[in-house]
């Protein structure tokens, strides 16, 4: 797993926090399910792009729509497009992008791999924004490694690390959250916000 810690400068991370709000108000944070049983996760998601994640009954799932306004997903922005272009490749360009909502202070995402992907040679490339997140990782599930995300770090599941577990143990509440001061109603006051990029189809 690739980190870039302090990678976005604020100017560029307010840029991607204007650019998700108006994502957010077409296409509105919902609670995704877990699979067997149904049970809520910690977290709310959006999307944007050609596919976005979802997680209901039905199992884990690329769909072209929201589940509740029906919709399709809005386009990628610019502003995240750029920075898979820089990091990942010039040419083939991500038609997914989730967006992770953490409500500061109870939420956690559990250890997972992203295996949902028609080709796991392509990277996964993600962004943190808000509050820190002590998010853990590893090859192995029961020797996982500990890191503080902080706002404007990027990470890369790539190359021999794409199919490594990985998940955000919890929130912390930092002194001065960009989000909050972006002003934005469709956020929560120190929250912590991930977008990951991927391409789903070959
Ligand atoms: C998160 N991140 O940081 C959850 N997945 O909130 C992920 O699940 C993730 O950070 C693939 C690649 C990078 C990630
Ligand atoms: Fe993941």
């Amino acid at each position: 797993m690739i980190f870039l810690l302090n990678s976005l400068d604020k100017n560029y991370q307010t840029k991607i926090i204007k650019d998700l709000s108006k994502i957010i108000s077409k296409s509105p944070f919902f609670t995704p399910t877990l699979p067997r049983f149904n049970n809520p996760f910690k977290i709310k998601i959006s999307n944007a792009g050609k596919w976005g994640w979802v997680s209901n009954v039905n199992g884990y799932q690329y769909v072209r729509e929201h589940p509740i306004t029906n919709k399709k997903w809005p386009k990628i922005p610019k502003s995240l497009l750029f920075l898979w272009q820089k990091h990942c490749c010039k040419i083939n360009l991500p038609d997914s992008c989730l967006i992770n909502l953490y409500s500061f202070p109870n939420s956690s995402l559990g250890i997972h791999q992203d295996k949902n992907e028609k080709d796991l040679t392509n990277p996964v490339l993600s962004i943190s924004l808000g509050s820190n997140a002590i998010f853990r990782y590893g090859e192995n599930k029961n020797k996982l490694n500990e890191i503080c995300l902080k706002s404007g770090a990027i990470c890369m599941l790539k190359g021999s690390s794409r199919l490594y577990y990985h998940g955000v143990k919890k929130i912390q509440k930092v002194k001065k959250n960009i989000i909050d001061t972006c002003d934005f109603d469709c956020f929560p006051k120190d929250c912590r916000i991930n977008i990951t990029l991927r391409k789903f189809e070959f």
